[in-house]
């Protein structure tokens, strides 16, 4: 049986249950197969400590059948690779947000010496008939890095956010070589359907390939196998969870805390993407047109601190921190405060009870490649008595959950509006809803995801063995 080789530009040690969906899902592919997973040690190591770029110390751990091996990155290399060009550039570019990026040249050059240096550290340890699996948008250009040291060995990629149409990815210097570097992996895939289109209309007029079929595309001397995997969650977990000591605790703290109310919840990292000012803006709306919701509905938002070392991420934080201010000042009352507002984490086992008090789930992000707190939250509802999600129609969820209340994020009224109507759903309706969304979350989850996309590589025609691959 071939080993597993993931290769993400974070990881999580499988043997700690507290990990999230991803890491859980890969977690468990790797402890059955006995596998490899390479990443970012997550230290930065400055120059006086011997940290050249592109050169990284190397840390092997054991976990179980899981052989972890991370490596760590330079300030300089961190500073271009990591805050420059994925999360100044390809970040803001891939979730339509032209205006938030920093197109600074020199930020491509650490890109792609990182990949550079993930390709050098991991080829040596890889064997022939490893099955090998890269994560996302930091390491786009690795498979084409491991071709170059003349690893022949089947590789996939998934990518987690979304691909934006082909006019949006042309305003990124190097998009030609971006989207090129994807043909030398054998299969890649999308969160959605639209995701995987944007990518077929992009190699058709960009790259001129060839369409052979079955999602086959044929370009720069190689075949690649595209298609939409839209990752789920790991739904027996997050019943688990909920029936589990934490998760009924903060369920019943929730439910006496709040016993006179309806609650709200939404549930972020802090970022641009996830339209939390606009999702406030239309719980004020809510609020200014609606009085019976006043003393009657609270909003829990948490916000988990995200990359606060990127600019646009501090802009968005007092952004939030006064909106959520002016609610309260504005409409609270000495017994009711509209928005409770936490800037943290909040421990895994807790969420699902968290969810499960609330009536209402508001998932409203400008773009998202699919987003698993809307899964997450169906997931832990009381079938008998289900809360409503609320759901931007430009998360990749939307596209295989319309059961939920669609809505149209920069929309503040039209918003406000469909918040109300969740409030108001009569129980048989919200009973509907929650049945058809369930039954989907079920049956396209975590482990379908994996074992999907591995199926899908195992398959993929080799046929490339041996042609030279372009160098970028
Ligand atoms: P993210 O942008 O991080 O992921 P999301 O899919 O919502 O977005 O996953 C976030 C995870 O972190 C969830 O499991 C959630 O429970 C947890 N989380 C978020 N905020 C939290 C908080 N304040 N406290 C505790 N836990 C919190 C990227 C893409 C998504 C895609 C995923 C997976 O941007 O579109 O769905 O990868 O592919």
């Amino acid at each position: 049986m071939s080993r597993l080789v993931v290769v993400s530009n974070r990881l999580a040690d499988p043997r700690k249950t507290a990990a999230g969906g991803l890491a859980v899902a890969l977690a468990e592919v790797l402890s059955n197969t006995g596998g490899l997973w390479f990443g970012w040690s997550g230290k930065i190591v400055e120059a006086a400590d011997g940290g050249v770029a592109g050169e990284g110390a190397m840390h092997t751990q054991q976990a179980g059948p899981v052989k972890l091996v991370t490596v760590d990155l330079s300030r300089e290399d961190h500073n271009s690779f990591y805050l420059g060009y994925s999360n100044g550039v390809l970040w803001p570019v891939f979730h339509y947000r032209l205006d938030l990026a920093d197109f600074d040249a020199g930020y491509i050059a650490g890109y792609r010496r990182v990949n550079q240096l993930f390709a050098r550290k991991l080829a040596p340890m890889l064997r022939e008939d490893d099955i090998i699996w890269i994560h996302d948008y930091h390491l786009i250009p690795l498979a084409a890095e491991l071709r170059a040291l003349g690893c022949n060995q089947r590789i996939g990629f998934f990518l987690h956010i979304p691909l934006p149409p082909p006019l949006i990815l042309a305003a990124i210097p190097g998009h030609d070589w971006l989207i090129r570097a994807l043909f030398a992996y054998d299969v890649v895939g999308f969160q959605s359907k639209s995701d995987h289109s944007h990518f077929c209309e992009y190699v058709q007029t960009e790259a001129h390939a060839q369409n052979l079929g079955e999602g086959r595309w044929r370009a720069f001397n190689r075949t690649v196998q595209a298609g939409a995997f839209p990752i789920g969650i790991d739904v027996d977990e997050f019943n688990t969870l909920t029936e589990a000591p934490e998760g009924r605790e903060m369920y019943e703290r929730m439910k006496r805390e709040y016993s006179r109310r309806k609650l709200l919840v939404g549930v972020d990292r802090l970022d641009y993407s996830k339209g939390l000012p606009q999702r406030m803006r239309a719980f004020r709306e809510l609020l200014a047109r609606n009085p019976e919701t006043h003393n009657s509905a609270t909003l829990i938002q948490i916000a988990s601190p995200s990359r606060e070392d990127v600019s646009a991420y501090s802009d968005i934080l007092h952004e939030l921190e006064s909106l959520c201010g002016s609610i309260n000042g504005n409409f609270g009352e000495l017994d009711w405060m509209p928005v409770r507002y936490m800037h943290r984490t909040v421990a895994r086992a807790r969420l699902p009870g968290l969810y499960r008090a609330s009536s209402v789930a508001l998932v409203t992000p400008l773009r998202d490649g699919m987003n698993l707190v809307a899964k997450e939250f169906i997931a832990s509802q009381n079938p008998e008595n289900p809360g409503v999600l609320v759901l931007s129609r430009f998360a990749g969820a939307a596209e295989q959950l319309p059961e939920a209340l669609l809505v149209n994020p920069y929309d503040t009224e039209g918003t406000a509006s469909s918040i109300n109507m969740a409030l108001q759903m009569p129980l048989e309706e919200r009973r509907e809803r929650y049945e058809a969304l369930m039954k989907t979350i079920r049956r396209y989850d975590v482990h379908w995801w994996c074992d999907t996309f591995l199926d899908t590589l195992a398959k993929a025609k080799a046929e490339e063995t041996g042609t030279p691959w372009l160098r970028l």
